[in-house]
């Protein structure tokens, strides 16, 4: 019975067979468990030896069963490590990265630069009113250069801003000179579109006011930009323009000057010193609003570009639609550059 027990033991392939083993043999009513309760019926003299026979068989098998039971479990835990081992030499699944949408890139080098001057980085509202977009920015409803500028207008009277200037004004409303600030996001302008102009599209602006700041300052200004952009090297050009908020006016183009020749005026924005008119609609609204008239007197500059421009010249992106037309194979270039 020992010899066909061990044997059975060896074979259990699992924790229950083994259990099973275990039952047949020493659980309440097994065999040699029988064997013992049948010693009672044999005379004394012989009680003794079988006794300690069967003991030896059910010390035998129970050493048995326990070594087994071990082993079986350390198998067990063995399989389970070994499923869930991580095994690190395998190649990595590749996962698509995103990547910065190219106007974002050049946001993000514009921004950098201004902020390194000392310049406040804000946004603003995309819907405004016509007295922030228009009126308060010198542009009264009569005036011609309303022309110069469709806009998407709503039925609640309210418009789709066609410039970031609108936000001098309410940056103004709200503090106090001072200040350094540029401004970005989007604008929407109702036009025809062609490779150099969409009916969306970004703007950043400056505005710096305070005390005897003077178009040295704009000039200033403009061209650490146009380093920061394009290197040392880089040039700037001003020529007299003509926006109703500005007094002087004037356009600027920098020089994109790069070793594979591709070297041009690169026309990028307006700018000029705050016409005395903007101050004074902003005095109004601050008056309107509690706040004291501080604007009077001071004097200041703004400028407004298009990061798109920027980005045609440096990404070679020949159409400016490619950059909204969410076609993955412009924006597939950018992919995991971050
Ligand atoms: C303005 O929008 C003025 N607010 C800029 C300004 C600010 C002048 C402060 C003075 C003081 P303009 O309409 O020229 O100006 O637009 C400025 C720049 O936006 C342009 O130089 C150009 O880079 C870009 N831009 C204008 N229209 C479009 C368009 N349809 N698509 C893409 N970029 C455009």
């Amino acid at each position: 019975m020992q010899h066909e027990a061990i044997q059975e033991i060896a074979a259990a392939g699992s924790l229950e067979t083994l259990q099973a083993v275990k039952t047949r043999y020493v659980g309440k009513s097994g065999l040699v468990t029988k064997e013992l309760g049948a010693l009672g019926k044999l005379p004394p003299e012989e009680r003794r030896a079988r006794g300690a026979e069967i003991n030896a068989v059910r010390q035998a098998i129970q050493a048995a069963l326990d070594e087994r039971e071990a082993a079986l479990r350390r198998e067990a835990l063995d399989a389970k490590l070994a499923g869930e081992a991580i095994d690190v030499t395998l190649p990595g699944l590749p996962l698509p990265a995103g990547g910065l949408h190219p106007i974002n890139r050049v946001y993000e080098d514009l921004v950098n630069i201004y902020e390194r001057l000392g310049y406040a980085v804000v946004e603003g509202p995309e819907v405004e009113d016509e007295h922030h977009n228009f009126e308060a920015l010198n542009v009264p409803w009569y005036h011609p250069a309303r022309d110069l500028q469709d806009t998407f207008w709503l039925e609640d009277g309210r418009l789709l801003r066609t410039h970031t200037s609108p936000m001098q004004v309410r940056y103004m409303v709200d503090h106090e000179p001072d200040l350094k600030v540029v401004v970005r996001g989007k604008v929407y302008r109702y036009e025809a579109t062609d490779a150099t102009h969409e009916s969306m599209f970004h703007q950043l602006e400056g505005l710096v006011v305070g005390d005897g700041i003077s178009m040295a300052d704009l000039k200033g200004t403009i061209a650490e930009m146009a380093r920061g952009l394009y290197g040392a090297g880089a040039r700037v050009r001003f020529q007299p323009s003509y926006y109703p908020f500005v007094e002087p006016g004037a356009d600027f183009a920098v020089y994109w000057d790069n070793p594979r020749g591709e070297s041009k005026w690169l026309e990028l924005g307006g700018c000029g010193m705050i016409h005395p008119n903007v101050f004074k609609a902003v005095d109004d609204l601050r008056e309107a609003q509690g706040k004291p008239r501080v604007y009077e007197g001071k004097t200041g500059f703004a400028f407004g570009l298009g990061p798109e421009r920027i980005a045609m010249l440096k990404y070679k992106i020949p159409d400016i639609r490619y950059f909204y037309a969410n076609d993955p194979r412009v924006i597939g270039q950018f992919r995991g550059e971050l």
